[in-house]
């Protein structure tokens, strides 16, 4: 069983999936073969209550909820901050029904000068105490918060699968995992397949793009390796298309992204 989801909208509100309501919406994406939904900016002004609402009334599931931020702040106070708005964001997941929270731990415009090596070592550590305090209220909400590494040009930091691993083991929950966008993977990873495989055990996520950050299937990258690595270690979680639509039918151009995933799992 394939499990597919998509954002509704990017990050600057641009709609991705057709419909005027967050209803409608989530009819569309049932009658696309979508099974899960990401919120971005479109519907955010309705409020996670009411956006959870709305989505478990209908058959498609929230896939992400919640998030906090300001882990790697340079000022203590508003990392304790960060810890307890991730906490509060993994309870409000919970709430929600979603598979749990994404974590992006610092982002490149968030760093001055270029990262040395005892800065990345200073985060690492600093991170993996920080999550060792969050991972029980993960554990007891049922919930994952989800490490997403992002390509060079978006974090200094994690930038690749085996880097979120170290700190996922380092933590020891089955709760703090971390995400495979193939988007950031296709820049960073020397073999998308591999490291999949050589990270599965907290493997808990996954965000789905084509090479240039549009639809699967309207770009160049070969979705087969990934896939493949997803399918041999058993991942049965959300893939969720993170990706702005090139084709001028949004609908057409998503029912066909999700019959290209379902056809190469098939087949790989
Ligand atoms: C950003 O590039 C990204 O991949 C998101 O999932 C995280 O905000
Ligand atoms: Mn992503």
């Amino acid at each position: 069983m394939v499990n597919l989801g998509t954002y509704e909208s990017w990050f600057d509100g641009e709609p991705i999936v057709p419909g005027d309501s967050l209803e409608e919406v989530l009819e569309n994406l049932e009658s696309y073969d979508y099974q899960g939904i990401q919120i971005g900016a479109r519907f955010r002004d309705l409020g996670w209550d009411e956006i959870g609402r709305i989505v478990n009334d209908s058959n498609i599931r929230l896939c992400i909820g919640g998030g906090g931020g300001g882990l790697l702040a340079a000022d203590a106070d508003t990392r304790k901050q960060g810890v307890e708005a991730t906490k509060e964001g993994l309870r409000l997941a919970a709430r929600l029904g979603a598979i749990g929270s994404i974590c992006v731990p610092i982002r490149r415009y968030e760093m001055e000068g270029t990262a040395s090596k005892s800065q990345y070592e200073l985060h690492e550590e600093i991170l993996i105490k920080e999550l060792k305090e969050i991972a029980p209220v993960a554990e007891s909400e049922g919930v994952y918060l989800i490490l997403e590494p992002l390509n060079r040009y978006e974090s200094q930091f994690l930038q690749r699968l085996d880097q979120a691993y170290k700190i996922c083991a380092a933590v020891g929950s089955p709760n703090i995992r971390f995400m495979a966008d193939f988007f950031h993977m296709n820049i960073e990873e020397v073999d998308m397949g591999q490291a999949i495989e050589s990270t599965a055990e907290y493997l808990g996520y996954v965000h789905l793009a084509d090479s240039h950050r549009y639809e699967p299937g309207s770009g160049h990258l070969d979705f087969r390796p990934g896939l493949a690595a997803l399918k041999r270690i058993g991942y049965d979680g959300f893939m969720t298309l993170e990706c702005k639509i090139m084709a001028e039918d949004k609908g057409q151009a998503l029912t066909e992204s999700a019959a290209l995933i379902r056809r190469l799992w098939d087949e790989v």
